[in-house]
């Protein structure tokens, strides 16, 4: 995508969220990250130490049910009559390589709510296919350069230059995520994709649950009120790809035991918490996720809880911002939302020039899952030794830090695809 443009969007709209506070450090050395306590994935609540798959289950329940009171909110776990619609197909797609169906998924019983767009790409002539799902920042038709697929019509940010205007994208967007997507290779390692904007859940701003799923569906057990439900946008974006998999699960080609889950900075947030509480996804990859992602939250680099709670004050629930001047009191860290992925696959990436996300904060939450991928007999990563630049690690957790900036490459694509090949099969 236009990284350059889409950030600059992002500035002017945190900007003044950011300066209505007083001036906050970011910090990016090393040397005074400082010493932090992080909770054990392996302890209980009580106390009381963790030392098999059973006692793991309610662990596991219990870790669950704490990211739900204190990051992300509550997901309503009331069943939604969805309903599927196929509106266009194209045998062709791609010069003759896919494929391409576009399917609508809208809620029976609230038909005021907006309906989800997939655009699924299936290679040619294969039964049974491993698919990659992931949401996408700025519509379905910036994955791609074919005129076919429509514009998305819901609401984008005003990015600068005339990609958008008004929160309506223009033709000039078409295509350019064109390289996060890596459509073709996909298709030719034998993998279909599945690709939806994610506005069509919620809309990215403070007042997108308006008209959206939030304002349909309630929280169960959260007492804080708040306008808007007390899960937060993540929690929807990740509730919204549990039904897109409940989609994928009804296509014949689609082998639903091998549906691997990709996001991206705060799509890869939502795919880890959708990966979390979803076990129909075979694996998770959390591109550059950082703070409230795959980062620990307690490491002082980077990106913060106050300044991303402060900047993207819908993303997480009400009792987040509480930790916001104190991190250390969090009941979890970022490590154990990682280790509810076990004993699935997981792949977790940085970038060296995304400091921002912090990228030791990133291969330290995945490292400090090897305790629960051992008590499934598994190796995670197999290293505490950050790794050089461009030198992917790990066994059924992995890990790279490569050049570069904050983006989706053909490089972090060449390794998922051998992850998957390895760890989910062809
Ligand atoms: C930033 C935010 C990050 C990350 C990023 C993105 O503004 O601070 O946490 O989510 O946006 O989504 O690209």
């Amino acid at each position: 995508m236009d990284e350059f443009i889409f950030w600059l969007a992002l500035l002017l709209l945190a900007a003044p969220l950011a300066s209505a506070q007083k001036v906050e450090e970011f910090n990016y050395d090393e040397a005074k990250v400082g010493t932090y306590t992080l909770p054990d994935p392996l302890t209980s609540k009580d106390g009381k130490a963790v030392k098999t798959k059973s006692a793991w289950t309610s662990r596991r329940a219990e870790l669950m049910e704490l990211f739900a009171a204190n990051v992300y909110g509550h997901t309503p776990k009331q069943p939604i009559k969805l309903r599927f619609q196929t509106t266009a197909v194209n045998e062709s797609a791609l010069n003759g390589l896919a494929v391409r169906k576009m399917v609508s998924i809208f809620f029976v019983d609230y038909p005021q709510i907006p309906s989800i767009d997939v655009a699924l790409y299936l290679p040619k002539n294969k039964k049974l296919v491993p698919i990659f799902l992931g949401l996408n920042f700025s519509g379905n038709h910036s994955a791609t350069t074919e005129t076919d697929v429509p514009i998305t019509t819901r609401w984008v940010y005003n990015a600068i230059g005339d990609v958008s205007v008004n929160n309506k994208a223009t033709e000039k967007s078409r295509g350019m995520q064109v390289s996060s997507w890596q459509i073709e290779t996909v298709l030719k390692r034998g993998y279909g994709l599945a690709t939806v904007y994610y506005g069509d859940i919620e809309p990215d701003h403070p007042q997108g649950w308006q008209g959206h799923i939030r304002s349909v569906l309630d929280s169960p057990s959260e007492t804080v009120p708040s306008a808007s439900n007390n899960w937060g946008a993540i929690g929807a974006w990740a509730w919204g790809l549990s039904r897109i998999m409940d989609y994928l699960q009804t296509e014949p080609d689609i082998d639903p035991k091998r549906v691997v889950l990709i996001g991206h900075s705060r799509l890869g947030k939502a795919a880890l918490w959708a990966g979390a509480q979803d076990d129909r996804f075979a694996a998770v990859i959390s591109n550059e996720s950082g703070e409230g992602g795959a980062a620990l939250s307690r490491r002082w680099y980077g990106e913060t809880v106050e300044r991303i709670n402060t900047s993207f004050p819908h993303w997480f629930n009400a009792q987040f911002k509480t930790y916001n001047k104190r991190v250390a009191d969090l009941p979890i860290d970022q490590h154990e939302l990682l280790a509810l992925i076990a004993p699935r696959p997981l792949y977790v990436a940085s970038a060296e020039e995304d400091r921002w996300s912090d990228p030791k904060g990133e291969f330290l939450g995945a490292a400090h899952t090897e305790p629960v991928y051992k008590l499934f007999g598994k190796t995670g990563l197999g290293t505490d030794t950050f790794p050089a630049v461009n030198q992917p690690i790990g066994q059924t957790v992995r890990y790279h830090i490569r050049t570069g900036k904050h983006d989706v490459t053909a490089y972090d694509w060449e390794q998922y695809l051998k992850f998957a090949d390895e760890l989910v099969g062809k």
